[in-house]
Parts: C-alpha cells; sequence; structure tokens
C-alpha cells in the first residue's frame, strides 16, 4: 500500500530516521522483561477497577436515580456487593492503587523501551499494519491517560475539565481492549526474547520495523542493570506510599508523599477526607436544634439523644477510599435497619442519605444488603468518643466493605425506599 505523498525511502529527519535513537540499554529483551511485569501486574489492577465499579452499586441508579450511574452498557454491574467480610474493598481497592502506583514506572520504562517502534516509516504499509498501529494507539494513549488520571486523582488535583470517573471507567475499557490484543499478538514475541539470554535482532526489524537495537548506539550512560534498578527503586517508593495509606495505622508514615499520609495523634487522629469547614457544615448546624429526619411509609424526627436511647451496637470497621486509603476504627451507633424499622418498612429496604454538606459527597445510596447488615450503622460514636465534628457529628453512616464515600456524615435525613421483587 502505498500513500500519496510518502517516499518509504525517505524518512522526514528526526525520530523516524535510523540512527536518531542510540541507547545501547534497548532492545527486545528489556522490553520483554518489562512487559511481563506488567503482564503479571495490570490484570490485577483492571479486574480490581472493575470490581470497584460494583462496589459502588451501580444497579442502584434505576431505584432512586442515587446510586451511580455511569452512562451506556459498559457500565456493568456484575453482582449485589458482600457484606460479609468488611474489609473487602479496603483490600481491592488497596490493591488497585497499590499496584497501579508500582506499575507507573515499569509502564513508562516499556514506552521508552519501545519508543523507536513509534516512529515507523512509511507510517502506515498495510490496512493489517494500520489496524495494528491503532490498536498501539489506543494502548500507549489508553495507558497513559489511566495513570495519570489515576494519580492525579488520589492527589486531589483536578487538572482536566471532564468528570473523573466517568473517564477513568471508560479509558479503562478502551485500554483494556488494546491490552488484550497487544497480549495476544506479541506473546510469543515476548516468550522468545525472555527464552534468550543475550539480545538477538527482533523478528520485527525484518518486517521493515525499526529494530529496538540501535544501529548506531552511542556510549552507555549507565547499565541495563542500573536502568532495571532505577525502575526497581521508583516502583518500590511508589508501592509503599499505597500500601502504608492503605494498611493505614503505624505504617501510614511512609505514605509521605500522599494527601493521607498526615494524621494527627490520637484515637480520633484518623484521616479525613473532607474536614467540616471545607464541607461549609458548622456548630450551630450541629447543635441541640439538629434532628434526623426518618422517610418510610412513615417519617421520624429525631435528635441525637433520642437516637442514643435506641440500641446501641459497636462494631471495628474500616473506612476504605476510592483513593486507597483506609483506616479500621471502633463505631458505635443504632443499627440501619432498626431505624428502617422506626420509619414503617419491614421487608427488605434502600436507603438514600442527605447531608447538610450540599456538595457532591453529601448524599449516598446503599443497597438492601447493606441496609440489612449487622454491622452497618447511623454512628453516633468512635473509638468510645463522641464523633468529632470533622467525621460527621452528630451522626454518620458506616457501613461493612462499602466505597467509603457510602458513609454520609452529618446525616440529616434518611429515604427508606422497600424493594419489592
Ligand atoms: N457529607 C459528607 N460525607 C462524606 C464525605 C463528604 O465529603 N461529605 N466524604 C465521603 C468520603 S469520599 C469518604 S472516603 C469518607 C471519609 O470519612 P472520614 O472523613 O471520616 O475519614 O466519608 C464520606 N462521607
Ligand atoms: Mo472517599
Amino acid at each position: 500500500m502505498r500513500l500519496p505523498g510518502i517516499d518509504p525511502s525517505k524518512p522526514p529527519p528526526g525520530p523516524f530516521r535510523e540512527g536518531f535513537w542510540r541507547s545501547p540499554l534497548r532492545g527486545p529483551r528489556l522490553t520483554a522483561l518489562l512487559g511481563l511485569v506488567l503482564l503479571i501486574g495490570l490484570p490485577i489492577v483492571i479486574v480490581t477497577g472493575l470490581l470497584s465499579n460494583d462496589a459502588y452499586q451501580p444497579g442502584l441508579s434505576s431505584a432512586n436515580g442515587l446510586g451511580r450511574d455511569l452512562g451506556g452498557p459498559l457500565d456493568v454491574y456484575l453482582f449485589g456487593w458482600p457484606t460479609g467480610w468488611p474489609w473487602l474493598y479496603a483490600v481491592t481497592q488497596g490493591l488497585h492503587v497499590t499496584v497501579g502506583l508500582a506499575l507507573f514506572p515499569v509502564v513508562l520504562a516499556k514506552l521508552w523501551s519501545v519508543i523507536p517502534r513509534l516512529f515507523e516509516w512509511p507510517p502506515v504499509r498495510s490496512p493489517a499494519h494500520a489496524l495494528e498501529r491503532l490498536s498501539l494507539a489506543l494502548l500507549v494513549g489508553g495507558a497513559l491517560f489511566e495513570f495519570v488520571t489515576g494519580i492525579l486523582n488520589i492527589q486531589y488535583w483536578y487538572a482536566f475539565p471532564f468528570f473523573f470517573t466517568q473517564a477513568h471507567y471508560y479509558g479503562a475499557w478502551v485500554f483494556t481492549g488494546a491490552f488484550v490484543a497487544h497480549v495476544i499478538l506479541k506473546f510469543g514475541t515476548m516468550r522468545g526474547s525472555l527464552s534468550t539470554r543475550r539480545e538477538v535482532m527482533d523478528a520485527a526489524s525484518h518486517g521493515g520495523s525499526p529494530s529496538l537495537i540501535a544501529s548506531s548506539p552511542a556510549p552507555a550512560s549507565m547499565s541495563r542493570r542500573a536502568l532495571l534498578g532505577t525502575v526497581a527503586a521508583g516502583s518500590a517508593l511508589l508501592g509503599l506510599q499505597g500500601a502504608a495509606q492503605s494498611i493505614g495505622g503505624p505504617l501510614r508514615v511512609f505514605a509521605f508523599l500522599l494527601p493521607r499520609g498526615r494524621v494527627r495523634p490520637g484515637p480520633l487522629g484518623f484521616p479525613v477526607n473532607k474536614t467540616a469547614v471545607a464541607a461549609g457544615v458548622s456548630a450551630p448546624d450541629v447543635g441541640r436544634a439538629w434532628r434526623v429526619v426518618l422517610v418510610g411509609s412513615r417519617s421520624v424526627s429525631l435528635s441525637r439523644e433520642q437516637l442514643l436511647a435506641l440500641p446501641q451496637h459497636t462494631y471495628d470497621l474500616p473506612i476504605a477510599c476510592v483513593e486507597g486509603w483506609s483506616t479500621t476504627q471502633r463505631w458505635s451507633g443504632v443499627r440501619l435497619r432498626d431505624l428502617a424499622e422506626l420509619a414503617g418498612v419491614h421487608g427488605q429496604a434502600t436507603v438514600t442519605t442527605h447531608s447538610l454538606d450540599t456538595g457532591t459527597f453529601g448524599q449516598a445510596s446503599l443497597g438492601h444488603e447493606q441496609v440489612a447488615a449487622d454491622e452497618s450503622l447511623l454512628a453516633l460514636h468512635v473509638n468510645g468518643f463522641d464523633l468529632p465534628l470533622d467525621h460527621g457529628f452528630p451522626a454518620r453512616v458506616i457501613s461493612p466493605a462499602v466505597p467509603g464515600v457510602h458513609c454520609t456524615k452529618w446525616v440529616t435525613n434518611m429515604k427508606f425506599t422497600e424493594v419489592r421483587d
């Protein structure tokens, strides 16, 4: 296939010319080694990402318009998110963020190792070659998009004009499709390159693609071992950040590069997602006049004293944020299902909570599995103390295994909706 105006024997100057890429470190074995690490690690990130979407309960959106709805047929809801293992989301999302952070240096090194291939000349040789190049564009673009948006999100730096969740989720489908195609196409090459001790000219170089081995190598400025060591050290540092904020406790100090690394000492010093000041919640709002309104087949309004007079239950439960940090504390309060009963809802029910905080996270929904769980509470105490204002005083939701965003603070209203099946 000849493209008009393109002479295959005359690449434009610069990166398209043989001899432009001169690092002696590049070669198919290096690329294959980095590829193997990604082949093992990326499926963990992909699967835990899909599970995170499930935990957000997209299925609830049709019930009350408040569950998450990213739109489109790929917003899949696989199964009702279980409540039996309270640590479940802390583990799946901790893995998503920790493994993702640790793989970022490997992704960058892998892209560096194959960069001569991105500058093929002629850019397109045949329809099959065009398809292959398109899949590579989706792979590289998808990977960079996913890693960069994910990392900006955990740094609370919304430097982009689109809605993070939707873009990161649909970007993941694009990336995953391209990743699967790439693994199918390149698995044999990777195995072949790893099975020899020495770099050999890659087969593809005969097919017209530029070789990864420089034709006129420059003197090495570092050894290949030093390159791999640098990548591994970068991965270890970032992986430590993720693990430290997700495992928490005394390890949290090692998350010094992340926003949730700094906490105050003492039993109430655990991380705060959004402070009362940031949410616009002030002392008068939560004074003696505060009431929570329970809505079901009837409406009941309760003061904090009245809530405290109801049966209290205590559980150790994590708050596990989508950003990968979690913290387990001892919460006490009234069971959500007891509140549903008070509102006259006796069967299976979902709940939608509203808060004094009028921001995006000031409302959330829980499925009927969550409402029915023993450990799901409207918490009034944490670690034996009144809830601090930053953690949702006078009352907040806490529920096993759900993403932290469902644990609404400064609750003012709870609407229970009976589910009929
Ligand atoms: N009203 C209200 N509730 C909220 C939030 C919020 O911004 N406003 N943030 C949610 C998120 S995203 C998380 S991870 C948890 C964090 O709880 P914490 O701030 O007590 O650690 O609270 C959730 N509840
Ligand atoms: Mo969160």
